[in-house]
């Protein structure tokens, strides 16, 4: 704990050493971890090829710094705190103790199935402990663990699967979600009539629904675990081995495998957890998202049980059995540091302070935000009636490339600005350029948002297609890592992020990809073309809207418009499903054929009076039909 920041002279001290000699701050960071053996250098790269490496030649297993490691100062110390879709179903609490236990079975009995070092395992599973036990087996072994959300569809997980050719997938017969109970099994049995390199499933029973297993490849958890040792000793790894794949959205059609490695990203969601939250020994933090996205990996698992913490996860959402549930875990288990999304915010304030009423909120000390732009009126509502006044909200800015939080406050040391995600953390070197990639230096300015030094949690691949991962990040502004964010830097010099400047849109805090959403409409048989935009949306932050071209040959617009909506709920999940769509005869487009989704953005809008000269447009007259449809 050497390594917190307690004042903002200290912040400024910290960044300036992190600057200066990069290779010394982050050695003396990594010093306080357990190395099987030493790195030889803290840091070689470059962002031309690109090819980063941390702590090189250093060796390691990132589960003997979350569990061996605390064994003996905090075993019986709650590691995760489970709380049920149901309050009426007890909470589950593991001691650090009893999570290396179940770690160390678990990582037997998928060794046993023939998982070791390098092999790719799917984990398609809803919000229980057991997804957490099934990331750290598989890091204990060596494997590559790569979650799929589990609310993506069956063609989603197929993708997924076959893109890193995994060997296992673990799974659940079901899952609770509010009132709910979602079929997850059967989605992964009709994912893997796609693919043929799973040879075994494995499935936690939750809900107890029924499902099939096949013979010879489906395997129950309790089944697997029979029996077992929950002795193991951890395999060896390389700093630069890796430790888990993501796929994310791009603004291209296929979702990206985006590769984070062991040594870097163990000591960096450690270190930003530590000093973003100020987590003190003995605290209780809850990060509401989910183990499929990013924020689950870096601040429910990794982050925190690195850092000796007690982390809540949770099974259900913020509506069941009514919207004051958050509010209700928090006082249940004395939340001290609560972080949450603006897209649930949002949600929840729509229902007014009646909620909140019945709770006292008293154990909490700090609120965080993550996964888009914080909106004021979100930021006071959460200030004020969640915070009561007292709270500092950490507003972070990161990425699932990234691997752990950039920009942002650090709780009760910098001081706040609603919607304002504030300074760097140390170690993380932004630049602003302009479109032709020059830096805006000095205060007051806005432009692209980029990052000039390697930090250690950075991504090192797009799996299997380094080139992508070369021209998507790399390329833009040569040997500097671009984010995709427009930013501002204010006359104080703090950054606000501005939002996504490629054509990625972000629904509730999710990355959607408008190629992807584009494909998936396209599958429709009746379609003939299509152009997704985002739009501002109360709750969503952002809504997805799509206009489309289709052969209306003896059919209604009404049943056509559901049809595509499902289409994209089946190809993708329901959390790319279009919340307009608009049939049009025509899409603008310039003379060489390109769709000018600039119109179609402010159309969608509902700021079509302002659409600027579209006279150089091909078919400029499509315009005013589109604008007239979209008033309807
Ligand atoms: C962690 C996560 C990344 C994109 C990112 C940006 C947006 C995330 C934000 C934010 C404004 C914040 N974003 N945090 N925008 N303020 N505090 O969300 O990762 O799912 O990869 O999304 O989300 O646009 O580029 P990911």
């Amino acid at each position: 704990m050497s390594d917190r920041i307690h004042s903002l002279s200290g912040y400024m001290h910290e960044y300036q050493k992190s600057v200066q000699d990069p290779e010394s701050f982050w050695a003396r960071i990594a010093d306080s971890f357990h190395w099987r053996k030493k790195w030889d250098k803290v840091v070689e790269w470059n962002f031309e090829t690109p090819d980063v490496k941390w702590f090189v030649n250093g060796k390691l297993n990132i589960t003997e710094n979350i569990l061996d490691r605390h064994l003996y100062t905090r075993g019986d110390q709650a590691a995760i705190i489970w709380e049920p879709n149901d309050p009426n179903e007890e909470h589950i609490t593991l001691t650090y103790k009893e999570l290396h236990a179940k770690v160390c079975q678990f990582a037997n009995a998928i060794k046993a199935k023939g998982v070791g070092k390098g092999d790719r395992v799917i984990i398609y599973m809803p919000m229980v402990p057991e997804a957490a036990i099934a990331m750290l087996a598989c890091a204990r072994v060596g494997a590559v663990h790569s979650i799929v959300f589990a609310g993506f569809s069956a063609n989603a997980l197929s993708d997924r699967i076959n893109d890193c050719q995994a060997k296992m997938v673990i799974t659940s017969d079901g899952n609770f979600r509010g009132n709910k109970q979602i079929p997850v099994k059967d989605v992964v049995d009709e994912a893997l009539e796609k693919c043929d390199s799973v040879e075994t499933v494995i499935s936690l029973k939750r809900t107890g629904q029924q499902v099939e297993m096949t013979e010879g490849r489906d395997i129950w958890w309790h089944d697997a675990i029979e029996g077992v040792s929950s002795e193991n000793k951890a395999e060896e790894m390389d700093s630069e081995d890796m430790l888990f794949i993501l796929y994310t959205s791009g603004s291209t059609g296929q979702p990206k495998g985006v590769v984070h490695t062991c040594g870097g990203y163990m000591i960096y969601t450690a270190y930003s957890f530590q000093n973003v939250f100020q987590y003190n020994q003995g605290d209780v933090y809850w990060c509401t998202a989910d183990v499929g996205w990013i924020t689950g990996h870096s601040y429910i698992v990794y982050g925190p049980l690195l850092a000796g913490a007690t982390s809540i996860m949770f099974e259900g959402v913020p509506t069941f059995p009514d919207a004051g549930r958050f509010w209700a875990i928090c006082d249940k288990h004395q939340v001290n540091q609560f972080y949450t999304a603006p897209t649930a915010i949002r949600a929840l304030q729509a229902y007014g302070t009646e909620p909140i009423e019945p709770y006292k909120l008293d154990s909490l000390k700090v609120l965080g935000s993550v996964g888009e732009p914080i909106n004021e009126e979100a930021w006071h509502w959460y200030h004020d009636h969640i915070g009561k006044g007292k709270c500092p909200i950490v507003d972070t800015w990161w990425q699932t490339e990234t691997g752990g939080i950039m920009i942002s406050p650090l709780a009760g040391v910098t001081p706040t600005k609603p919607a304002y995600a504030t300074l760097p953390l140390p170690g993380v070197q932004l630049v602003i350029l302009d479109n032709e990639g020059n830096e805006l230096k000095g205060n007051s300015v806005e432009g692209n948002l980029c990052i000039k030094f390697p930090w250690p949690s950075m991504l090192r691949t797009t799996y299997g297609d380094h080139d992508r991962c070369k021209q998507t990040y790399f390329s833009t502004f040569p040997n500097h890592y671009f984010t995709g964010d427009g930013v501002k830097r204010d006359e104080d010099g703090y950054y606000r992020i501005l939002g996504r400047v490629d054509d990625v849109i972000n629904v509730s805090g999710h990355r959607m990809g408008t190629a992807e959403v584009e494909n998936a409409i396209n599958e429709h048989p009746k379609v003939i073309e299509s152009a997704v935009v985002g739009y501002p949306h109360d709750i969503k932050g952002q809504g997805i809207y799509a206009f489309v071209i289709c052969d209306m040959e003896g059919r209604s617009e009404e049943g056509l418009i559901k049809e595509i909506k499902e289409t994209v709920t089946k190809i993708i999940g329901p959390i790319a499903r279009p919340d307009k769509v608009q049939i049009v005869p025509g899409l603008p487009k310039t003379r060489s054929g390109k769709i000018m989704r600039r119109i179609l953005r402010k159309i969608a809008s509902g700021d079509g009076a302002n659409l600027g000269d579209i006279s150089t447009l091909f078919n400029p007259e499509v315009v005013e039909v589109i604008k007239e449809g979209a008033n309807k």
